[in-house]
């Protein structure tokens, strides 16, 4: 069995963090639209389709919380989730999808980076990676805004569940060889299947840390 990373003490300290039902609060499409802080800000990143918002329902035990879509692309807000009063989740849209219009990506980027360079307390971007088909070149765009803006980000490789022990072994060594040469990135990741609930109690254990 793997070594536990997480103390009894910061496991139950996640388990009571998310035991509060979560809540949508808004979704934002532009700068201005911005709620002020609440609680502590934490962000969730990545491609299209690489399940942001079924990890979103997921870790909050929340069905539907964040809507889940076959349709890649659909999220365009900035949407907003409480836990109970006191982490703020940041469901981002999703960057590389090629089918959308150049000027709609474009508004998107200034978007996000416009987040990311301006709000100061976002506390953690979580930037997911398909364990199937690791980091690719868009991951990469956002690898180097996050450096430049000089947010902490940390990876989690998600849906597990779709590819052999072997292989999930060895994308997560890569994974971790990669982002130890980047500025910004926390050198340990993140394993979980939304499908399964698996790597969950660790990811609430690291959230709940963050609670100022
Ligand atoms: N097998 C499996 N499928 C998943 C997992 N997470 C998400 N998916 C599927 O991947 C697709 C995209 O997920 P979604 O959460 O909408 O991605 P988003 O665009 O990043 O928000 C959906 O069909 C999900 O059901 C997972 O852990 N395992
Ligand atoms: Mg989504």
């Amino acid at each position: 069995m793997a070594e536990q990373r997480y103390t009894d003490e910061q496991l139950a300290a996640g388990r009571r963090l998310f035991s509060a039902p979560a809540s949508f609060r808004l979704g934002v499409a532009k700068l201005e639209q911005l709620p002020p802080l609440k609680g502590t800000e934490v962000a969730f990143a990545g491609r299209s389709n690489v399940g942001k918002s079924s990890l979103i329902n997921a870790l909050t035990g929340v069905n539907g919380l964040a809507r889940a879509s076959n349709t890649p692309g659909r999220t365009r807000e900035l949407n907003f989730f409480d836990v109970d009063q006191r982490i703020t989740l940041v469901d981002m849209p999703g960057y590389g999808y090629a089918k959308a219009p150049k000027a709609e990506v474009k508004q998107w980027q200034d978007v996000l980076r416009g987040y990311l360079r301006g709000r100061v307390g976002l506390t953690r971007v979580f930037v997911l990676i398909d364990a199937r088909h690791g980091v690719k070149a868009e991951d990469r765009e956002m690898f180097d805004m996050l450096d430049e803006t000089a947010v902490a980000y940390q990876l989690i490789l998600t849906k597990a569940d779709k590819i052999k022990p072997a292989e999930l072994a060895s994308v997560t060594a890569e994974t971790l060889a990669f982002v130890k040469k980047r500025a910004a990135a926390l050198p340990q990741l993140f394993v979980t299947s939304s499908d399964k609930h698996q790597g969950f109690e660790d990811l609430r254990a690291e959230i709940a840390g963050l609670v100022r």
